[in-house]
């Protein structure tokens, strides 16, 4: 946004909390309010409840609900006004993510002179997975009110292709979706990326560095550090990471002298049910693991339920020999984009799962893994953490290629030169 000349319109995060646009941190805000029950009806529900879980393959039966989607209804067109309203003439309006799908079309009505962008940060479902959602073609017609629809993947793109061909009368003509009216809309991936220069300082910083250090006799010093970084939710796949770290302990493959696990997980959504039920189970699977395996003063996992400052986070980032990014479905996943950023020391090792959108671009230096394939993941886990050093550091570069080369910058530059050469 600083790097743009242009408005931010959006929610403070608070209930009832509307102030008059400001300016601030050389960026003009518009605040849009919610109240408390549209929080409820709106975020926490058809955001959350609905529309979270449909597009993550179902992890958790989604729930469909008809005041969740008036309010999500009601909610979008509130956010299509305010941007109709500060605009300037031919403006371009770029909307984030899927709490916002009815606002590209609500907007066009409003304001038809606009060049209208959305990207949608988490995956796009199958058409044997949306078609379950009973508002499925209002939510594909608003998408297409936009000029271009991004992606994380390509697979995400022909997803949306398929199924607005099938439940919103558009046809795809050489890429492109053509409407009844003969208006056209392109959809396409334009995988997101991390401010690679911010993470890369911090990285530089001495008292992080020396931080990581105290990371790693604060945690006993043992020979391996894993690192999970997440924010705690069902889709991340930390069951299934406690799980195979668990079984390694069991079976003697590691002792909990040599490796220790490193779990960071950012609290989430604590209002819907589903996260409360995730924490749950979370802190089961740690418990019974480290009263398995943990000694005084030395537990197996370190179970982290809080949030940390940027520097801290980078420490632990340097600190950790695998960096472990287990999710079961995830849009892009920044954290293995951050750890690569962050080992210019050309060390440690990342496991990242195939259901990631990283994989797509990572899958070079990554080991790959599925991880539903608990002795898959067991294996990988394995082999990352005995990995040698030339065969390591060949890793990293690859992955360091990549990712350094394709910033958050990058991605801003495309999408928007993309939409606005339409
Ligand atoms: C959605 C999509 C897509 C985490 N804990 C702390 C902290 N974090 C930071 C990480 C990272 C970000 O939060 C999380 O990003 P992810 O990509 O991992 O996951 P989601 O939150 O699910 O994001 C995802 C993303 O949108 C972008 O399009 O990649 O697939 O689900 O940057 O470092 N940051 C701080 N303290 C923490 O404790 N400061």
């Amino acid at each position: 946004m600083r790097a743009y000349d242009g408005a931010w319109v959006g929610w403070t995060g608070s209930p009832d909390d509307a102030p008059p646009p400001f300016s601030t941190d050389d960026m003009d805000l518009v605040p849009v309010p919610l109240s408390a029950e549209e929080i409820a009806l709106y975020y926490e529900g058809f955001s959350n409840a609905t529309l979270w879980p449909l597009y993550h393959d179902v992890i958790v039966q989604p729930e469909y609900h008809r005041e969740w989607w008036d309010a999500y209804r009601a909610v979008n067109q509130r956010f299509a006004r305010a941007a109709a309203e500060v605009a300037a003439e031919n403006a371009v309006v770029f909307i984030q993510d899927y709490q916002l799908q009815l606002v590209p079309q609500l907007l066009r009505e409003l304001r038809p002179d606009l060049k209208i962008g959305f990207f949608l940060h988490i995956p796009f479902p199958p058409t044997e997975l949306f078609a379950q959602l009973p508002w499925r073609r209002q939510i594909l017609e608003g998408l297409l009110g936009a000029d271009l629809v991004g992606f994380q993947r390509a697979g995400a793109a022909s997803n949306f292709e398929a199924l607005a061909e099938n439940f919103a009368s558009a046809t795809l003509v050489d890429e492109t979706l053509v409407l009844d009216h003969g208006r056209e809309v392109l959809a396409r991936s334009f995988p997101i990326s991390i401010e690679v220069e911010e993470v890369a300082k911090l990285a530089d910083d001495p008292d992080v560095q020396q931080r990581a250090a105290t990371v790693r006799e604060e945690v006993g010093s043992p020979k391996y550090i894993l690192l999970g970084v997440d924010r705690l939710d069902y889709t991340k796949g930390i069951g299934h990471r406690l799980k195979a770290f668990g079984e390694l302990l069991a079976q003697g493959d590691i002792t909990p002298e040599e490796a220790v696990l490193v779990q960071v997980a950012t609290p989430s959504r604590e209002r819907v049910e589903a996260y409360q039920t995730l924490r749950d189970d979370v802190e089961l699977a740690v418990g019974r693991i480290n009263g398995d395996y943990g000694r005084i003063g030395h537990p197996a996992v370190h179970y982290l339920h809080s949030s940390y400052d940027r520097p801290e986070l980078v420490s632990l980032l340097l600190a950790a020999d695998v960096m472990v990014v287990t999710p079961l479905r995830d849009g892009m996943n920044l954290v293995a984009k951050e750890y690569v950023s962050a080992r210019s020391d050309l060390r440690g090792a990342l496991v990242l799962s195939e259901f990631a959108g990283a994989a797509d671009e990572m899958g070079d230096g990554a080991f790959l893994v599925n991880p539903h394939d608990i002795d898959g993941l067991k294996r990988t886990m394995l082999a990352a953490m005995r990995l040698a050093p030339d065969e390591a550091e060949q890793r990293m570069k690859l992955l360091r290629d990549h990712v350094l080369s394709h910033d958050i910058g990058r991605w801003a530059t495309e999408i928007l030169t993309a939409l606005r050469a339409i």
